[in-house]
């Protein structure tokens, strides 16, 4: 009973909420680059309000971000100290091609990434790499449209090929796009989409969606080629919908939102565009150009395994007037009366991850890895940097009971776990670094300001317990 035996705990980062270094080695930008904290944030995110570039008035926190670019070497020491058997990150395409479009990568930021995993080597943790997480050079975005463009299907095959090649033998875990379906709630941020005047958004987005979906069947076909040791996922923002009250035609809103995010997942895990989104689309008018040998690609090429994160449940309602106060947030859910509430507002629902793991190994019937959890919150440290932060090892040790719970008594097939920001960094939704994630604490502030410096909080300890006892002592 319990956790496998060669259970993968960890924690997991994305390259431009952690690396900074936003110009060295050679490193083009990315649509993640010119997003800034405050007011604009999403309006731009949300691919309302177009930002191509710096400007003078925002601050850009992905620029330095917490330098893990220069500090990656002391902060996988601290993730081996607490004995992390994988640690998860991302790649950043513009390192591997700055521009995206060009026919050799660049050598500068494909040996970066060596040197990194043959630091997690060194401890023998398991990289597991996430090959777009959120970011498009910001060179496709301009002169391509970014996703909307199937020429990017091409560039995204290219980026996987240098990858796949260079780093076999030293990566075999690899999701192909972080939370993909981002895409229709934070387009720009997702997906370097942003909408003129005229555009037909769902049209775009979906269009869009097929670009990455056949993207991701590909990339699982050459990984799997190059080295058939290579295990390929897809990445869900998981958390279903409850019905808000048990009026059927609350039940009912609350599938069609769960399936507006399963359907990518359907696709990527059981190879074609399911029934309801056939009929969906067509409703909407929506028609998506497809090339010969597409359906057959996403056939064949299905994911190995279903990864997601996981932070919070959601409400559904059929009541227009209860949805309209759901509206400016990147996932729109009515208020759960039974569950408490982050400071940034996600209810806290540890029973809503066995339910997730529940409804999503019934689903697909493949090995689960959850690569995001935790509690985003504000933490006060003393003057050593010291955090007591007992509110996170109790978010965290409820999740953990959830998910041994789905293991122990649902039986489902859990490959690992790594939390969110398991060393602080950038929030993607806000830009801030006030809302913090990790087991270790990063001395910088919202404004940029700090040392950078690195020092461990309660939960440090805590945690690395936590995977002594392969998840038996909570
Ligand atoms: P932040 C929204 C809802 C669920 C997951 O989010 C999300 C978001 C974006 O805000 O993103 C994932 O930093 C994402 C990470 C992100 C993390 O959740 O807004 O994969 O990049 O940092 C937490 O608190």
């Amino acid at each position: 009973m319990g956790f496998r035996h060669d259970f993968l705990w960890g924690g997991a980062t994305a390259a431009n909420q952690c690396e900074g270094g936003y110009d060295k080695g050679g490193r083009g930008l990315a649509n993640v680059d010119v997003v800034p904290i405050g007011k604009d944030r999403y309006p731009i995110i949300t691919g309302q309000m177009k930002m191509v570039d710096f400007d003078d008035e925002h601050f850009y926190p992905a620029k330095e971000a917490i330098d893990m670019y220069h500090r990656y070497k002391e902060d996988i020491a601290l993730f081996a100290e607490m004995g992390f058997k994988t640690y998860r990150l991302s790649i950043a395409w513009s390192r591997i091609f700055p521009k995206g479009d060009e026919a050799e990568p660049n050598e500068a930021g494909l040996q970066f990434y060596e040197d990194v995993f043959n630091e997690c080597r060194k401890y023998g943790i398991e990289p597991l790499v996430t090959i777009t997480h959120f970011d498009c050079p910001i060179h496709l975005v301009e002169n391509y449209g970014a996703w909307r463009n199937r020429k990017l299907v091409g560039f995204y095959e290219n980026l996987c090929r240098a990858i796949f090649t260079r780093y076999k033998g030293l990566v075999k875990y690899w999701l192909t796009f972080n939370e993909i379906n981002m895409i229709l709630h934070a387009p720009f941020m997702g997906a370097g989409l942003y909408f003129e005047e005229g555009d037909n958004k769902e049209q775009v987005k979906y269009q869009a969606a097929h670009h990455e979906l056949v993207a991701s069947a590909i990339a699982t076909k050459i990984a799997h080629e190059v080295d058939p040791e290579n295990q390929v996922g897809c990445m869900l923002a998981a958390g279903g919908y409850y019905p808000y009250t048990s009026n059927p035609e609350d039940v009912f809103e609350s599938r069609k939102k769960d399936r507006e995010n399963y359907f990518f997942i359907d696709v990527q895990s059981r190879g074609e565009y399911p029934a309801y989104a056939l009929k969906e689309l067509e409703r909407q008018g929506i028609q998506i150009e497809m090339e010969a040998g597409d359906l057959e690609l996403l056939k064949a090429h299905t994911v190995d395994f279903i990864s997601f994160s996981y932070y919070s449940s959601r409400v559904a309602t059929a009541d227009p007037e209860l949805l309209a106060k759901t509206e400016g947030n990147i996932f729109a859910s009515v208020k759960n009366p039974y569950l408490e509430a982050s400071e940034w507002g996600w209810q806290i629902d540890p029973l809503g991850l066995r339910i997730t793991m529940n409804d999503l190994y019934d689903r697909y019937q493949k090995p689960l890895f959850i690569v995001e959890n935790g509690l985003g919150a504000v933490d006060v440290p003393d003057e050593d940097g010291y955090v007591e932060d007992d509110y996170r090892i109790d978010y965290l040790a409820a999740h953990i009971k959830a998910m041994k719970d789905a293991v122990d008594l649902d039986g489902v097939d859990l490959l690992g776990y790594t939390t969110w920001g398991c060393i602080d960094l950038v929030s993607a939704g806000t830009g801030e670094m006030k809302k913090r994630y990790g087991f270790i604490y990063v001395d910088r502030d919202n404004e940029g300001n700090g040392t950078l410096k690195r020092s461990k909080k309660k939960s440090f300890d805590w945690y690395k317990k936590v995977i002594a006892t392969n998840g038996e002592d909570l």
